[in-house]
């Protein structure tokens, strides 16, 4: 019943945990929220939903790195061509295990990497900030995806993103809000309210698993 609708578990990495103590922990991201999400997957695969993973994916001198602008903190905001880019620790360094996804082996089809480019950040597992594409889109098209449901971290930054990139690509976007942490709370009511506006639905895990 799920064959034209495909999972993406955005960022569910060890960096971004508080699970795993990570670099930018996303607070709620403990082992029963990985947890859940490992089994809402699991069950929505098994009812033929394919699931497919982004992870953050960046090189050491990473341009969204506060230690990559002298005299700048974590938490700062930039201008960066005409837009603000926050400043974070760094986090998701390739091949580091920060970078490792919380998700059980087998689970998803492919992860898609993004942030690789020094400089650009990519919070959209669609497109990076200058516009090149990741190929996630290619993969759901050629699978005959046309509905996605979202989970992941963090809500607020690369949930958000991915969500909206895919209603503007003409996908129906669900995205599974306990399944999802956000950075800040101020953010992730922003957020919530721009998403609905741009026709995204909201929906709980439960009403997913029959
Ligand atoms: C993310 C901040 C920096 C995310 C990635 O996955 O939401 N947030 N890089
Ligand atoms: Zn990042």
């Amino acid at each position: 019943m799920f064959s034209t609708t495909a999972a993406i578990i955005v960022d569910l990495q060890e960096d971004f945990t508080t699970l795993m103590n990570g670099a930018l922990p996303v607070p709620g991201s403990d082992e029963h929220f990985i947890q859940e999400t490992a089994e809402c997957a699991a069950a929505l695969k098994a009812q033929g939903c394919r699931i497919y993973g982004t992870i953050d994916w960046h090189p050491r001198d990473h341009i969204s790195f506060y230690t990559s602008h002298p005299g700048k903190k974590a938490f700062d905001s930039i201008e960066i061509d005409g837009h603000s880019q926050k400043l974070w620790p760094p986090h998701c360094i390739q091949e580091s295990a920060g970078a490792v996804p919380l998700v059980p082996p087998g689970l998803c089809e492919t992860f898609i990497t993004k942030g690789r480019n020094p400089r650009f950040d990519s919070y959209s597992g669609f497109f990076d900030d200058g516009g090149v594409a990741t190929g996630l889109d290619d993969i759901l098209r050629q699978n005959n995806i046309d509905t996605l449901l979202i989970c992941g971290l963090a809500f607020d930054y690369c949930v958000k993103a991915t969500a909206l990139d895919a209603i503007r690509l003409g996908y129906t976007v669900i995205i599974i809000k306990e399944l999802t942490a956000a950075v800040d709370p101020d953010s992730a009511e922003q957020a919530q309210q721009e998403l609905t506006a741009a026709g995204v639905c909201f929906i709980s895990a439960a009403s997913l698993l029959f």
